[in-house]
């Protein structure tokens, strides 16, 4: 179960029960929402938010693309993001969902008239994909459902409506006894997964889809790609052929909720997991996320949690 104390909606925090909307809310409808997916992590120093102004420059990104002003700055968002930490006692670190959506008033498609609402929930949530996975790998497969294209939606937003897509292809996978689905985009190339970007290494050197190939540009991506660069690891961002993953020497999957994740099977092929170069910028990951890495320090925004008060 997914639980915490207080959520902060529309400016104020709320009693979790009362985080409610109207059923007439347009986002609820057609999916005309734009959120967010953040980690904080617990550090030495309290916990701290992992790059939490690149994910609400993605937020308002988003929400551009959708026309959906959000009412609230970025540094009063940010500041809800620590209020609602500070005020769950989410020490141990959590999983933060800022959502903005068109709310109650307006039916139809024309929706600028809508109001655009805004929650921030946090709560503790653990591997996404499972403890066991981020030390021995996920089982893949190749979806059936093509990832929605340039064409379709701006794959770039994080839009509410745009995971129906990623929603078909994790039961198809489930239903098939794997961990993840991977989509292929509308040429046939892969894209992401139903919830992560991808990476194969081969020959030592980490592939990526780039950003026309239809993904989300995911932050734990651009996060994956400074920390390998910084290891002298040689990045290139190109298309990726189905087949090459099946003959890839090593494939992950990066996330905020996945973080950094080996993959050991994609379509029953099997694969070294993790391989040495995932493991090392899992190693650098996990350090830069809890702060054990002076040179990742500029991720983290550390969050005051007051001492609950004794009675
Ligand atoms: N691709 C997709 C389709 C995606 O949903 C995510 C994040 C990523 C790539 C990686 O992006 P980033 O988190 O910025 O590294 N998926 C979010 C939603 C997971 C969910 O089940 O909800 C997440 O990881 O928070």
């Amino acid at each position: 179960m997914i639980e915490a104390d207080k959520i902060w909606m529309n400016g104020e925090l709320v009693d979790w029960g009362d985080a409610q909307v109207h059923v007439l809310s347009h986002g609820l409808h057609y999916g005309s929402t734009v959120f967010e997916g953040i980690r904080a992590y617990a550090t030495d120093d309290g916990p701290a938010v992992f790059r939490l102004q690149d994910h609400l420059a993605r937020l308002e990104r988003s929400a551009a693309v959708y026309q959906m002003p959000l009412p609230y700055t970025r540094e009063q968002l940010r500041e809800a993001v620590h209020d609602v930490i500070a005020s769950n006692e989410l020490t141990e670190g959590c999983y933060i969902r800022p959502i903005a959506w068109r709310g109650y008033g307006v039916m139809g498609l024309y929706p600028l008239d809508a109001p655009v609402d805004v929650a921030i929930a946090a709560w503790p949530w653990g591997a996404y994909l499972g403890d066991e996975a981020l030390r021995s790998g996920i089982r893949a497969k190749i979806s059936s459902w093509r990832r929605i294209g340039a064409s379709t939606i701006p794959a770039t937003a994080k839009a509410g409506g745009q995971y129906l897509n990623s929603i078909l292809a994790k039961i198809e996978s489930h239903k098939g006894g794997y961990d993840e689905a991977l989509l292929l985009n509308e040429q046939g190339f892969v894209a992401d997964g139903s919830g992560e970007n991808l990476f194969i290494v081969r020959d030592g050197v980490l592939i990526t889809p780039p950003l026309q190939a239809s993904i989300l540009e995911g932050i734990t991506r651009d996060t994956v790609m400074q920390l390998a660069r910084e290891e002298g690891v040689e990045i290139i961002e190109r298309e990726i052929a189905r087949a090459e993953l099946y003959a890839a020497d090593e494939v992950f999957v990066t996330g905020t909720a996945a973080e950094v994740c080996p993959v050991r099977e994609v379509d029953d092929f099997p694969i070294e997991a993790p391989g040495p170069i995932t493991k090392r910028v899992q190693d650098r990951f996990f350090a830069a996320i809890v702060g054990r890495d002076p040179r990742s320090a500029d991720w983290l925004d550390y969050v005051t949690v007051p001492a609950p008060a004794r009675p």
